[in-house]
């Protein structure tokens, strides 16, 4: 349970007053001096908070607890329960043998209300919430307290996420107060705001606070540090050299700012192999650098017709060292028990490209995305008067007639990438030794598999917070200078499961390598070269003309090797998708889904995206953003101005 820190409260009508007083006197009969000087008798049966909704907005409706005098079957009883009725009220509970109401009622009216005898005391009825959903389903509510002395609450404090975007609203008050430390513009607009809507909604992820609707759209990391890296213009476009030049000054400002996570909920659809794709390229570098990129996989998981599709992940979400993110379907509850993957996900294996001097084309064939995390029909912050908005008004939340207040629905892997940042902040902030290798290691190793999604649609399974920082705090801090094979945790290995919502989940207990999935304890248990900077995470494991190399100096003997390997011309070298477990996909499932059989030859259900026309893509694009038909986390009303921190 969570109560409003007090603190804050002092701190708010601290600045209030301070308004007051610059602003003069305000014109309107409320604030006449006699009203004044009514309001402030009354104040002694009102809440501090009550008094202060009044001045804000007189006519918002709010819950309050009405404590009475008159016993509940006397006249005076029942004439005050008639005026809350004529003064708009209705009252929803009865508590304390009738001496205490539970009421919703504007909250203009309760200077007069307060006036009346049988009135004891009126307080605002405070919403207690143990967590807002996207907290409570990713496990990030239960981190909290996996801190240290040193550490704090875990929340992202002190860690810099980059949201590379169409520009953020910080004056939403979810961003309260500073909490956008930075904002740079490479659109050329000359504006870091957010007339799209985009960014706004996939900052609020990643770092929203709880402010609104106390705590319902709180975000996964919300004490983090935002930097509003804009390379998307106000109609959402952007280039790659504009993605390109936000990436680069991300690498030059990352000490200025504690940068350590990159956040791209962007892409194009691939061409070039990532070995060529400049924008790939840029990825490395920040990589190289020490920071932890997080990619969206795209939107290309399905066709016009609603068939599935494979080999449509965008760039740079087919950067090998990139964590590329695709989204899950919480159907709105906390468990994962119903989870799916969500039919406009990106599909793997990667399909960019490069042509040699034959003119034999080869891709990369790379599995993709590396885990999912909730975005279908996600409540976040809404920018005031954003284009996606405009053109679609039905995904207005309407929880708040506060435009510093307002949500919106959006989905897709846009919204499910910033999750996944916001998740590896944390994992930083408890172990800040922790490379870009080991963070991409543990969310993938701790990740929960879906039952019937193969690795091309899940990758290794569902963010799981919980198991993430978790296993965080359990690696050893002295990693420099490790050899493979070496202990890796510096206390016993933990229990390799996590209970959500009163589910319990194993971990997918494994890591994707480019072509293939391993597995086993001994990726926890002991260093494996690959955790170490100047590799890959996905480099353990390679194939050469259909034979599995693995030489022993990337990973420890124990590492167990699944049994479905994809090679890198795209046939299967045995029969069946890779499931986390190391089991197999029947056949029949396989074929069922469509996926490649070879390069160009593909099943009857299924093509690439690049085969789609432009047109097509928006049509997709645009039945993407509104999500899956499915139920979704329900609007919450803000139920009063809280006061902001
Ligand atoms: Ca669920
Ligand atoms: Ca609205």
């Amino acid at each position: 349970m969570r109560i409003k820190n007090g603190v804050f409260k002092v701190l708010t009508v601290m600045l209030l007053a301070a308004s007051f007083v610059m602003t003069g006197a305000p014109t309107g009969g409320r604030f006449e001096g006699t009203a004044i000087a009514k309001s402030r008798e009354q104040d002694k049966k009102l809440s501090s908070d009550l008094v202060e909704a009044i001045s804000n907005d007189p006519d918002q409706r709010v819950r309050v607890i009405i404590d009475t005098a008159p016993a509940p079957n006397s006249g005076a009883y029942a004439h005050l329960m008639a005026r809350i009725g004529d003064l708009g009220g209705v009252i929803t509970r009865r508590l304390n043998d009738g001496k205490t109401a539970a009421v919703a009622i504007p909250v203009g009216v309760l200077a007069d209300l307060a006036e009346d005898n049988a009135v004891k005391y009126i307080s605002l009825d405070r919403a207690t919430q143990v967590s807002g959903h996207l907290e409570a389903t990713t496990g990030a509510s239960l981190v909290r307290n996996y801190g240290t002395s040193s550490t704090g609450t875990i929340d992202g404090h002190g860690i810099g996420i980059a949201i590379l975007d169409s520009g953020i609203y910080a004056a939403h008050h979810s961003f309260n107060t500073g909490r956008v430390v930075a904002s740079v513009d490479f659109t050329g607009e000359g504006r870091t705001d957010d007339s799209y809507g985009h960014g706004t909604h996939v900052a609020a992820i990643a770092a929203g606070n709880n402010n609104v609707s106390v705590g319902a759209y709180t975000g996964v990391a919300p004490a983090s540090k935002i930097i509003n890296v804009r390379v998307l213009n106000s109609v959402g476009a952007g280039s790659t050299s504009n993605a390109i030049a936000g990436i680069d000054w991300c690498i030059a400002n990352k000490a200025v700012y504690n940068i350590r996570v990159l956040n791209l909920s962007f892409g194009a659809i691939a061409v070039d192999s990532y070995v060529n794709d400049p924008l790939c390229q840029a990825v490395r570098r920040a990589f190289d650098a020490g920071l932890v990129v997080c990619v969206a996989a795209g939107n290309a998981g399905k066709d016009l017709a609603g068939s599935k599709v494979f080999g449509a992940i965008h760039s740079p979400g087919i950067e090998p060292c990139a964590i590329t993110v695709g989204a899950a379907n919480t159907l709105g509850t906390d468990s994962r028990a119903d989870d799916t993957v969500a039919s406009y996900s990106s599909h793997g294996p990667t399909r960019g490209y490069y042509t040699d001097s034959q003119g034999v084309k080869h891709y990369d064939n790379v599995i993709k995305p590396d885990l999912i995390a909730p975005g279908n029909k996600i409540i976040e912050a809404q920018a005031p008067g954003n284009l996606i908005l405009t053109g679609t008004p039905f995904l207005d939340a309407n929880v708040s007639n506060n435009t510093a207040r307002e949500m919106m629905y959006m989905s897709g892997t846009s919204m499910a990438t910033p999750a996944v940042a916001a998740a590896a902040a944390l994992l930083i902030q408890r172990n800040p030794n922790l490379t870009p290798n080991l963070v991409k290691a543990i969310l993938q190793y701790t990740a929960t598999p879906l039952t019937g999604f193969s690795n091309f649609e899940q990758g290794a399974g569902e963010l799981n917070v919980e198991g993430g920082v978790r296993l965080a705090g359990l690696i050893r801090t002295d990693l420099t200078g490790r050899a493979l094979g070496d202990p890796l945790l510096s206390g016993p290995a933990p229990t390799q499961n996590t209970t959500i919502a009163g589910n319990s989940f194993p971990w997918s207990g494994g890591f994707l390598q480019k072509w293939n999935f391993v597995y086993g304890s001994d990726l926890i248990l002991k260093y494996q070269t690959v955790y170490g900077t100047g590799v890959l995470l996905s480099d353990g494991v390679l194939l050469s003309d259909g034979v599995l190399l693995s030489d022993g100096a990337l990973l420890s003997d124990g590492v167990l090797l699944s049994n479905g390997v994809l090679l890198s011309n795209g046939v299967l070298l045995s029969d069946g998708v890779l499931l986390s477990s190391g089991v197999l996909l029947s056949d029949g499932v396989l074929l069922s889904d469509g996926v490649l059989l070879s390069d160009g030859v593909l099943l009857s259900d299924s093509y690439f995206a690049a085969s789609v026309g432009a047109s097509a893509q928006s049509t997709l694009a645009l039945s993407a953003l509104c999500g899956d038909l499915t139920d979704a986390m329900p609007p919450e009303p803000d139920p009063y101005p809280y006061p902001d921190n």
